[in-house]
């Protein structure tokens, strides 16, 4: 069985558990607090030297980081990842662009703005910068939403969860949606698929919960 070591309200954590529910995968959760600094213990850089999660037990002693490519290997042979190999580039290219453009703006000013006591004030000099670079990149994602469904392939894909999981939150951190009703409609439809959890959602019934330390 899968182990994911995961924040309960960290997105990029959010998508692989979202993507678990989808495909009614079961595993064990780890809950780390990146906060008290339970990414960054001996025993967790030993598992992930970046220190960071999720990071998924894909196989005993097989930890496998980077919330994209822990979708990508999750998603093998399922609907979530297409088949043909330009649907797949362009899920990819989608995947790389929530990493390069939304994850380092709404991800940080989420982080930010809503996770971290005084956060507003320690990060003052960069609010400003995510604000820009993220509405920009939010654009970039409204003129493709005006002619299609998704974001690869015609239909709903790992695509769509990994740029779903900041922008759903995006509100909370500063930005409007307001002028982006193609991305407001997208969201929905996300909402709509089968299985769909929300950030808060926990697997306890499926395997059980874990605090950090108390894993095998
Ligand atoms: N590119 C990575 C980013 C992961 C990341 O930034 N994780 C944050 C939580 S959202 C973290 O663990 N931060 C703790 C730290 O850096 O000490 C991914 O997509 O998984």
């Amino acid at each position: 069985m899968y182990t994911l070591y995961s924040m309960q309200r960290s997105g990029n954590s959010y998508k692989v558990r979202l993507a678990l529910a989808q495909l009614r995968i079961p595993y064990r959760l780890v809950e780390i607090d990146i906060l008290k600094g339970e990414s960054r213990t001996p025993e967790f850089l030993s598992k992930n030297p970046n220190g960071q999660v999720p990071l998924l037990e894909a196989a005993p002693g097989r930890h496998l980081a980077e919330s994209n490519a822990i979708l990508w290997h999750l998603a093998s042979r399922t609907p979530l990842r297409p088949e043909h190999r330009l649907d797949r580039a362009e899920a990819l290219q989608w995947m790389f662009f929530e990493q390069h453009s939304i994850e380092p703006h709404i991800g940080s000013a989420y982080f930010w703005l809503t996770l971290v006591k005084g956060g507003r004030d320690l990060q003052q000099h960069a609010v400003e910068d995510w604000m820009e670079e993220g509405n920009r990149a939010l654009g970039v994602m409204e003129k493709h939403l005006k002619h299609h469904r998704y974001f690869a392939a015609n239909r709903y894909t790992v695509a769509d969860l990994a740029l779903y999981a900041y922008t759903h939150v995006a509100h909370e951190c500063d930005f409007d949606l307001g002028p982006f009703p193609a991305i407001r409609a997208w969201l929905a439809r996300v909402e709509a698929q089968p299985d769909h959890v929300s950030m808060d959602w926990r697997p306890e019934s499926s395997a059980g919960l874990l605090k950090v330390g108390q894993g095998a």
